[in-house]
């Protein structure tokens, strides 16, 4: 066949590059503070380019992850809105590729932290192709961006240096607050335990599934990775958990049979919203 040559329009959409391994946009060292007074409408208004359901992609270059973001949630509406005041600059500046999936556990049975985040693995899988997990309590802030918030070769800890710790790790194995996970980490361990009810124990689980099968936990800089915590009195049926102590003692045996191959659960609401996914859920309640 004769092709025309010469005369056809140019492509007017250049490939774009892949993101840089450092972000050039980073600014570093950040002030945060739960001062001022946080509304939905200012947080929107400061966040034009994020798209329906929280998401965002850089617009001028490729990210290798695609990475979704996974809270728990209940009642806490007011974090929300300075965990989006802060994190959407952050993570747009960190050049990620990302949406933002709230897990709203339903009822008010014993809360369940790490069944939450096993929820919303699975969800978000079946919203989109993500590479990359990242699991974040909805009352820490970063207080630096070059903390970034993608996939490592290891698990990562994100939230090593908290202010309530006297911004240090509160115990060599402490892998709480924030945490991530690529999918072949996160299926490697069969996912998180759904069967720690109550505050307390889920997170060391986790710790003991890693290092258990083979992997160790990465962090960032002890400058780098410091946080500040949003205070909040104790919340309601979040009572310390007193089975912990013996359940981490067990995570050799039972996290071949709890885990993401035995989640139950059931989602009443999935629902759009600008700056974040809202997974309204029935998770059940202590045996
Ligand atoms: N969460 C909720 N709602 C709840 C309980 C927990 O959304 O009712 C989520 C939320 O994302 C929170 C995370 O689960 O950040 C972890 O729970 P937490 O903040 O209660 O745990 P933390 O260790 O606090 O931060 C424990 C109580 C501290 C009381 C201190 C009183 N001065």
């Amino acid at each position: 066949s004769v092709r025309p040559e010469g005369n056809h329009t140019p492509p007017t959409t250049k490939p774009i590059p892949p993101c840089p391994e450092i972000p050039p946009g980073l600014v570093g060292r950040l002030l945060i503070e739960f001062a001022s007074q946080m509304t939905m409408e200012r947080v929107q208004k400061e966040n034009p380019n994020v798209t329906e359901g929280g998401k965002y992609t850089p617009p001028d270059c490729r990210a290798k992850q695609k990475v979704a973001i996974i809270i728990p949630f209940r009642h806490r509406d007011n974090h929300l809105k300075y965990w989006l005041h802060y994190l959407h600059p952050i993570l747009r500046r960190q050049k990620i590729d990302y949406a933002i999936y709230i897990i709203t556990q339903l009822g008010e049975d014993t809360f369940n932290r790490a069944k939450l985040l096993n929820v919303g693995y699975t969800e978000a899988l079946k919203d989109a192709e993500y590479d990359c997990f990242i699991f974040s309590d909805v009352d820490l802030i970063p207080m630096d961006d070059r903390n970034l918030y993608h996939c490592y070769d290891q698990p990562r800890h994100f939230a090593i240096a908290m202010d309530k710790f006297g911004f240090r790790l509160p115990y060599a194995g402490y892998f709480g607050g924030v945490s991530g996970l690529s999918k072949k980490q996160f299926l490697k361990i069969n996912g998180f335990p759904n069967e720690y009810w109550g505050w307390g124990g889920e997170d060391d689980d986790i710790y003991n599934r890693i290092t258990l099968n083979g992997m160790k936990v990465v962090r960032p800089d002890v400058r780098i990775g410091r946080y500040r915590m949003i205070k909040h009195e104790r919340d309601k049926h979040n009572e310390p958990n007193p089975q912990r102590f013996n359940k981490i003692q067990n995570t050799k045996n039972t996290m071949k049979r709890d885990g993401i191959s035995t989640l139950t659960y059931r989602v009443l609401q999935f629902k759009k919203y600008p700056l974040y996914t809202n997974i309204s859920v029935e998770i059940g309640k202590p045996p």
